[in-house]
């Protein structure tokens, strides 16, 4: 049944797409089994993270850029992914999200999906991460995933993505102050939208000197890792010969997203070109499956040593009679001697 339904969205079938996604973000078997299977098909999609304070205009900019991005490219689709994990609603798009979305509603080569929960498949990065999966298997060549850029777990989430955009707006509380130092880092494409309010110059002087500062910094690193950037030219590239473009929005009006869209598509080629698209993605899969063996191994540890072993060193180590570390030692070696062998 399922593989009817996987060659369904092969086809490009929304309504089995739809329920594919709802499969694997309930962490269903049919869901694991289906993401199994489509994952071999992966590898194709650019993902672009879209990330900043709430109100600076996320939404209305990916409304902007998925529009412009089906008039340059036609042939590739554009899913769009918005996680909001302190949205009360089931479904997560606020209101204004859904209307301001509507006039994608027509174009059946856009798939918009919101995300609320966490999900079965642990955290907010691996759920974006297995719903992306899905997307890039059933053909969708732009993948937006927009986030409210509040902490490390929304990091964590555009760290996945190929291309990061970090979104501010003029005239924000303490204006830049909204940006989190953390998340200018990881910006691939800096804008301000709303340029259409008094400041907006301001922010983007602002924000072309953090660049700079930035970039001075990631040159003195390099220059201090010559020898591993010599061995190993691909992991150790880093991504300092990339200068983050500050670019000026109205996403409200259409202004300034075809420039955005040629510096999408012009990181896009640049990680091609530098070998980073590459590393990304192995540094992406390895997390995934770093994931996975921790969870995996915990599991396989519990069935492995009795509770009671567990608690007994707790409070041992509560007593101040062994060290934390004494504990982990005496357990690690109690599952090394217990260890069930698995049936060859
Ligand atoms: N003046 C102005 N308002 C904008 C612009 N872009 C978005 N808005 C408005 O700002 C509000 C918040 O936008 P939204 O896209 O929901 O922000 P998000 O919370 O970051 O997703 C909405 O009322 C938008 O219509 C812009 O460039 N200029
Ligand atoms: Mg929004």
């Amino acid at each position: 049944m399922t593989s009817a339904l996987i060659d369904s969205l092969r086809k490009g079938n929304r309504l089995a797409l739809s329920r594919i996604l709802s499969q694997v973000e309930n962490g269903t078997d049919a869901g694991i089994a289906a993401l199994e299977e489509l994952f071999l098909e992966t590898g194709t999609a650019h993902k672009i993270g879209i990330t900043g304070p709430p109100g600076s205009g996320k939404s209305t900019l990916v409304n902007a850029l998925t529009r412009e991005l089906r008039r340059r490219e036609p042939e590739k689709k554009v899913a769009i992914i918005a996680v909001d994990p302190s949205s009360p609603f089931t479904g997560g798009a606020i209101l204004g999200d859904r209307v301001r979305m509507l006039d994608l509603q027509d174009d059946k080569q856009i798939f918009i999906r919101s995300m609320a929960s966490r999900g079965a498949l642990g955290g907010l990065a691996e759920q974006t991460e297995a719903l992306s999966q899905v997307f890039d298997a059933a053909g969708y060549g732009f993948i937006l995933i927009e986030t409210v850029g509040a902490g490390q777990s929304e990091v964590d989430v555009v760290n996945l993505a190929h291309t990061t955009i970090v979104v501010d707006a003029p005239g924000m509380g303490d204006d830049i102050q909204s940006i989190k130092a953390g998340i200018l880092e990881i910006a691939d494409i800096l804008v301000v939208n709303k340029a259409d309010r008094p400041g907006a110059d301001q922010s983007v002087s602002y924000l072309k000197n953090m660049v700079e500062m930035g970039y001075a910094r990631s040159i003195n690193n390099r220059n201090h890792h010559l020898e591993d950037f010599h061995e190993n030219p691909v992991e150790a590239t880093p991504s300092a010969d990339w200068i983050p473009p500050v670019l000026k929005t109205v996403a409200s009006e259409y202004q300034g997203i075809t420039e955005l869209t040629n510096a999408i598509l012009t990181h896009a080629a640049h990680l091609r070109q530098s070998g980073q698209w590459h590393a990304k993605d192995q540094a992406a899969i390895r997390t995934n499956i770093n994931h996975q063996l921790i969870a995996g191994l915990l599991k396989d540890f519990h069935q492995n040593v009795p509770a009671e072993l567990v608690d007994s060193l707790v409070e041992k180590a509560q007593k101040r009679a062994i060290s934390p570390n004494a504990a982990v030692r005496d357990l690690l070696a109690y599952n090394r001697n217990n260890t069930v062998e698995s049936s060859e």
